[in-house]
């Protein structure tokens, strides 16, 4: 499944190329399954659930303001089965619990994300882990590739290591946005990497069906899609046991209003249901 010597990389670097883990049938389930939600968005959409609305145009125009940096479609698992069996694919959350060290994972959310020809821009450097109302870095998430990703169409790109970078770490962030809150033109390593471009990082490639990992205090980028091929990826993201809902740090979140313990109590609940 996952062996010790990609179990040390993973540590090491906050992320690991794993390679296939979905056949090209199945990946065919999922872009249909895709295109029958992106038409229900595009007939006026689903509100069935909060997040269903976010991160997606639900019209076409003929001239786009402005192009989004990646279209997105939260919680496909609520939405078609075979997103549901994907999230819970025994290959995908074995790696998961391994690489957490933990003895279950549960789902935080899914997501897909896509960056259409023409329609797409420069996701910049960033740590997933600041997003979200979540109590401690014990998550990771499961990029899997539903078209083959490339350079030029927009991999993802990582930054080994910065996971375990002191100056990114939790406590570092707190003294810094004190800091910048005096000082809003302060020019933090943070800042400094967030402004970076893609090419910084080390890209990570994948053809179809393939899937990598990443941590989610490690710096990730993605770069514009230059072709006119799709990127679609279809990305998994679990929690550890005992990570518990913290809503000061991304009080405006999404999911917020579906989350149904108090805040500081572990995350349970329908809505992020244990996969494995
Ligand atoms: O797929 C992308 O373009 C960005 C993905 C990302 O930032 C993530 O999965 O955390």
């Amino acid at each position: 499944m996952v062996t010790e010597e990609q179990a040390k990389f993973f540590d090491k670097n906050g992320y690991l190329r794993y390679g296939k883990v979905l056949e090209p049938s199945e990946v065919e389930a999922l872009i249909e399954g895709l295109d029958r939600v992106v038409n229900i968005e595009l007939e006026g959409g689903d509100d069935s659930s909060v997040e269903f609305s976010v991160g997606h145009r639900r019209t076409i125009k003929e001239t786009q303001d402005e192009p989004r940096v990646l279209t997105q479609y939260v919680n496909m698992w609520k939405r078609d089965r075979d997103y549901e069996k994907t999230v819970r694919h025994p290959l995908i959350t074995g790696i998961a619990k391994t690489l957490l060290k933990t003895p279950e994972v549960r789902l935080w959310h899914d997501h897909i994300i896509s960056k259409p020809p023409k329609d797409n821009g420069h996701f910049r450097f960033h740590q997933d882990f600041y997003g979200w109302p979540l109590s401690e870095p014990s998550i990771l998430s499961c990029w899997i590739a539903l078209d083959d990703a490339t350079v030029e169409n927009g991999c993802m790109h990582v930054v080994p290591g910065s996971h375990r970078d002191p100056c990114f770490a939790p406590e570092a962030k707190k003294k810094e946005l004190a800091a910048l809150a005096k000082d809003p033109t302060l020019k933090t390593e943070r800042v400094k990497m967030e402004e970076r471009h893609a090419s910084f990082g080390v890209p990570v490639e994948l053809s179809t069906g393939e899937c990598m990992f990443h941590h989610c205090l490690n710096f990730h980028a993605t770069p514009q899609n230059t072709t006119n091929r799709q990127r679609r990826a279809f990305v998994i993201i679990f929690i550890a046991q005992g990570v518990c809902f913290n809503r000061a740090q991304a009080s405006h979140h999404c999911l917020v209003p579906i989350i149904e313990v108090n805040d500081g109590e572990p995350l349970v609940g329908s809505g992020f249901p244990v996969v494995s």
